[in-house]
């Protein structure tokens, strides 16, 4: 029989081994990382919080790729459009020589700007180099840009002006990925492809440098076609690299798709930190709940068609709805995140008509309903079936973006304890009050008939503290 004593003493020495190792288990999986993230949790400067604030943002993925817009020698590429150089049914010299095509005499920089600004977009994030190599700026740095097509002029400039004098934040997508560049190379397996990724990499430096350079009221830099190992070996170079670019614009915004740690590790490092200002990760798909998202800012971004970034002439497969994309947006900002919406222009510089069509339907709701969206976030209530939550930054109010309109007209809300409802109403109808019907403690129906059902409508809540209500505080829970 085991006396007491020594029984309590066996709880304490396993108590103690369980400290021990515990402590010696979270020590032990920190690893010491030169190139990993430098920063944990959020940034808390103001470029960054209007970023995140943005809720809608337009993607534009315009290059050679729209003059074949998915479609060569009358046969259809079944990939997306964008890609179409990497197709066997092509040469690549075919492929490059597009340039002497490239001629687009309908682009119109601010009507792509008021497109993006009536659909309620705040912000834009343009393919300045896509995987091809072509760039929409006069490069000094390769012959394989704008300069050299019968357009001859800068792409970028007109842009960045437009959508800065319609009041749109710009972000440079950059393609480190380059096709059409001799030191590009998927991995470094011999000293020449060393020798030859190496001048790849003062080219990629000096193109960036120059970007920012040329257009330094772009806000950010979004990164793509970083996967491939001769990239994701170089974490050294790309860390300091991203070091320059934020010396040189300070402020500067770059997601977790840039560079990769020590150990190849991308997007989070190898102590699973995020790497860069934001996630961006999420892409043609969305996060289900909040622990999807690991406190992290994040964008989405979202193709029209299933995937089809480029222009593609033929529209087909499943093309989203504006009620769909609104959901999408609704959703993205119910998670603290920004939901940013992909055109792909046509290679004589026009929008289709049925991406313009999307993007006015879009912004016809953004125009009654945005104040449910704009620097909202995510409002720690339980999702209900009705469509999602949202709330605005540092402030008492929440929204009901609804979705699913119940027959009953009874819209049901769990409030965290200590939490009442100061005034519900519809964001359309300030002046009257929707009835409130408290079910269970801090759970409440709220009774509201939309004036239309066809589209999402919102029920506003001004939430205040409850006096004398036990349970959890209020100001803990920061609905
Ligand atoms: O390969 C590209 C694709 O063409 C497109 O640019 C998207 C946009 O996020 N990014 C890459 C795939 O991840």
């Amino acid at each position: 029989m085991v006396r007491k004593p020594i029984k309590r003493f066996i709880a304490l020495q396993l108590l103690f081994i369980l400290i021990a190792s515990t402590t010696y288990a979270q020590n032990a999986e920190r690893i010491k990382l030169k190139h990993g993230s430098h920063r944990e949790g959020k940034r808390t400067d103001s470029v960054m919080q209007k970023w995140r604030g943005n809720g809608l943002g337009q993607f534009i993925h315009w290059g050679l790729y729209a003059i074949p817009g998915g479609e060569w020698n009358g046969k259809q590429y079944n990939g997306a459009a964008e890609w179409i150089r990497s197709w066997n049914g092509i040469p690549k010299s075919a492929y490059d020589s597009l340039i002497y095509k490239f001629n687009p005499i309908n682009f119109n920089a601010d009507e792509w700007a008021s497109i993006a600004k009536n659909m309620g977009a705040k912000y834009v994030t343009i393919t300045t180099k896509h995987h091809d190599g072509f760039c929409l700026w006069p490069s000094k740095y390769t012959s394989y840009t704008v300069a050299n097509s019968p357009w001859k002029k800068d792409i970028m400039k007109p842009l960045v002006d437009a959508y800065d004098k319609a009041g749109l934040d710009v972000i440079l997508y950059f393609s480190i990925m380059d096709w059409n560049h001799p030191g590009w190379r998927y991995d470094i397996k011999t000293k020449a492809d060393s020798i030859a990724f190496e001048g790849f990499k003062k080219f990629t430096r000096n193109q960036l440098i120059e970007l920012l350079t040329m257009y330094p009221k772009a806000k950010g830099l979004w990164f793509d076609g970083t996967w491939d190992k001769s990239w994701v070996k170089q974490a050294k170079f790309a860390d300091e690299l991203e070091a320059e670019m934020r010396k040189l614009r300070p402020g500067l915004i770059i997601g977790s798709r840039f560079r990769a740690d020590e150990y190849g590790k991308r997007h989070f490092d190898s102590n699973n930190v995020l790497m860069g200002d934001y996630e961006q990760g999420w892409e043609r798909k969305l996060p289900n709940s909040i622990a999807d998202v690991h406190g992290n800012d994040w964008d989405c971004v979202m193709t029209i068609p299933e995937n089809q970034w480029g222009y593609n002439k033929a529209w087909k497969g499943h093309i989203k709805s504006s009620n769909e994309l609104i959901e999408m947006t609704a959703k993205a900002v119910s998670l603290g995140g920004n939901f940013v919406l992909n055109f792909g222009p046509k290679g004589d510089g026009s929008i289709r008509d049925e991406e313009k069509k999307l993007a006015s339907e879009i912004g016809d709701w953004m125009k009654v309903n945005s104040e449910a969206i704009y620097n909202c976030e995510y409002s720690g209530l339980e999702k209900q079936d009705w469509g999602y939550f949202t709330k605005k930054r540092e402030k008492d109010k929440v929204y009901l973006i609804i979705f699913n309109t119940p027959v009953s007209g009874a819209y049901r809300v769990k409030l965290p304890a200590k939490t009442a409802i100061a005034k519900s109403y519809l964001l359309t109808n300030p002046n009257m009050d929707l009835r409130v019907e408290e079910v269970h403690s801090n759970e409440y129906f709220i009774y509201a008939k939309p004036t239309t059902e066809a589209k999402p409508f919102v029920i506003v809540l001004d939430t205040k503290k409850k006096e004398n209500n036990g349970g959890n505080n209020y100001e803990k829970a920061k609905i």
